[in-house]
């Protein structure tokens, strides 16, 4: 395992010293961070044109149509604005323009022609639309408002005529990792403002939930105020709906983790697998109607989600199975919903320690989604590829069919750096006990883009018969100063299948630091997250070792 340490051997690593190695500069302004942190709505560009055309049309009494993207940040943003609109005034007229599965805005042709039938006066976009000119100068010519609230970088030509209030377009705003349901926050406090009321402040819980589930960067100190308002209290979840969703799935010191791996994938996932019906329930349950049933539907999907992949995954055995020999597997395929391409590519890159591209064959080309430890940057550099958007680990990819076999000896071929970043490493008997201390107690702070520190702990010799296996193949392993765990450790019992109780082993492992405390007993712990970040191998003793 190659590592590089975030620390060098003379700085003392503290949560002060860790936090400022991320770029924060005064940690304890980001831990408890005050009101003032929150950017004026005024700073945005285009904001009081916004804010006056939304209160013109609320004075007017107009047709309101909304689009929603389609994930949990669309669903958010959609939904705050509708609810807002709604308790200016009750009877006015608001359309929620729900996508059929994964389309995306107004892209959509249905959601045009919906728009048009419905004669609206005013179109709001939030979560999307900084990308779609075409389409909203043709709206506008029949005579519409056009309100764009997003938070995604202008890549195409942006409408001229539209309303725009981005961050990423605000040169004055400071937080560019604002979701787009926070865009739209900032939105209502503007009409707030204009209009003396303060309706925004029902809406915050639904910033902070974004944020999680957008993977927004989590180092700002806007975005860490809109966390800890949903991290500290229960309380402060004033959406009945999320309420109920939070008391059901989670335990009561809940963290970010727990947020996008309990809560955001039962929405997400009714966009991928539910009805429009099912996706009605979620924003009904939002606004307080039939909850438990909106929970139910949640639930189903996430489940239908998890046994589709499954199947997916099942169904092309062979082809993963035909690509034994090669560092990437390459899947194209018909039956395969766009939906899914991401979610299928992670699960096969994480089954086979290699990086996966799904996709279907368009033309000359496989369009789909990449997943793996190569970064996207150096495969972007491949003349084989012909399109690559998104982060460095997960992104949309396109590759020229007639080409796929040299793009995999390209890769076969590729010198590919593994090198794993650490806060420090140290030798299996040296770990300092203040490694678990100094940590303990802060794991609401984790989340992206501020990942909680690990360790690259190696040379720890133990015998087979050391290794207990719990319930569902979990791994513990006892020293006398700390344990290891390590959930889902089938490939690592795969791996010493073959030796005997009274083996020596060497282990090698990287893994973050926490204070165990069961039946009142504290144990200090390493928790291994993935099976790439440990090594193990038959440990011969030498003769030095004996003397
Ligand atoms: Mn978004």
């Amino acid at each position: 395992m190659k590592v590089e340490n975030l620390f060098s051997p003379y700085e003392s690593i503290t949560l002060d010293s860790y936090l400022r190695a991320y770029g924060i500069d005064n940690v304890d302004k980001y831990l408890d961070p005050p009101k003032e942190v929150l950017e004026s709505c005024w700073l945005y560009d285009n904001m009081r044109e916004c804010a006056n055309t939304i209160k013109y049309h609320i004075l007017e009494k107009s047709n309101f149509y909304i689009v929603c993207d389609a994930d949990t940040d669309g669903i958010c943003s959609s939904f705050m604005i509708y609810r807002y609109l709604k308790l200016h005034d009750k009877n006015l007229k608001v359309r929620l323009g729900l996508q059929d599965g994964k389309e995306r805005g107004i892209e959509t042709e249905r959601i045009r022609n919906d728009i048009k039938e419905y004669e609206a006066n005013i179109v709001i976009i939030p979560d999307g639309g900084t990308n779609s000119a075409l389409y909203e100068d043709d709206l506008m010519d029949l005579g519409m408002d056009i309100c764009i609230l997003d938070h995604h970088d202008p890549t195409d030509e942006v409408c001229k005529r539209a309303i725009v209030v981005n961050n990423m377009m605000s040169p004055k705003v400071t937080n560019k990792s604002l979701s787009g349901t926070g865009v739209t926050f900032k939105v209502c406090q503007a009409v707030d403002q204009l209009c003396n009321t303060k309706y925004s402040n029902k809406f915050i819980d639904l910033v902070g939930i974004s944020i999680v589930s957008d993977s927004m960067d989590i180092r700002t100190y806007e975005n860490r105020w809109f966390l800890n308002y949903i991290l500290e209290d229960k309380e402060n979840i004033r959406n009945p709906f999320f309420y109920e969703l939070f008391d059901t799935c989670l335990k009561d010191d809940y963290t970010q983790r727990d947020i996008s791996f309990k809560i955001v994938p039962k929405l997400n996932s009714v966009i991928r697998c539910g009805t429009k019906e099912d996706l009605r329930a979620i924003y009904y349950a939002m606004m307080g109607k039939d909850i438990d049933k909106a929970i139910e539907v949640g639930t189903k999907c996430h489940n239908e989600q998890v046994k589709r992949v499954e199947d997916i995954i099942k169904h092309h055995k062979d082809q993963i199975d035909a690509q034994e020999n090669d560092n990437i597997i390459v899947i194209s395929s018909r039956e395969v919903p766009k939906a899914f391409n991401g979610l299928c590519a992670g699960k096969i890159s994480d089954m086979t320690n290699k990086p996966c591209i799904m996709g279907k064959e368009i033309g000359d080309e496989i369009l789909g989604s990449y997943r793996g430890y190569i970064p996207s940057s150096q495969l972007a550099e491949l003349p084989q590829v012909t399109m690559v958007k998104g982060h460095s680990h997960a992104c949309g990819i396109g590759l020229r069919t007639s080409d796929l076999a040299s793009f995999k000896d390209e890769i076969n071929n590729m010198e590919v750096d593994t090198t794993k970043e650490v806060t420090y490493s140290f030798g299996a008997n040296n770990v300092p006990k203040g490694v678990f201390e100094t940590f303990d107690g802060y794991d609401w702070i984790w989340g992206k883009e501020l990942e909680a520190p690990s360790f690259y702990v190696h040379g720890l010799i133990i015998k087979k018969k050391d290794i207990e296996v719990l319930k569902g193949n979990t791994i513990k392993i006892k020293t006398s100063d700390y344990n290891i765990v390590m959930f889902g450790g089938g490939k690592f019992l795969e791996q010493i299948k073959d030796y005997d109780d009274d083996d020596s082993l060497m282990i090698n492992f990287i893994g973050n630091p926490s204070i165990n405390v069961w039946k009142g007993r504290k144990t200090n712990q390493f928790q291994v997250n993935s099976i790439e970040d440990i090594e193990v191998e038959k440990y011969t003793e030498t003769f030095e070792d004996l003397m």
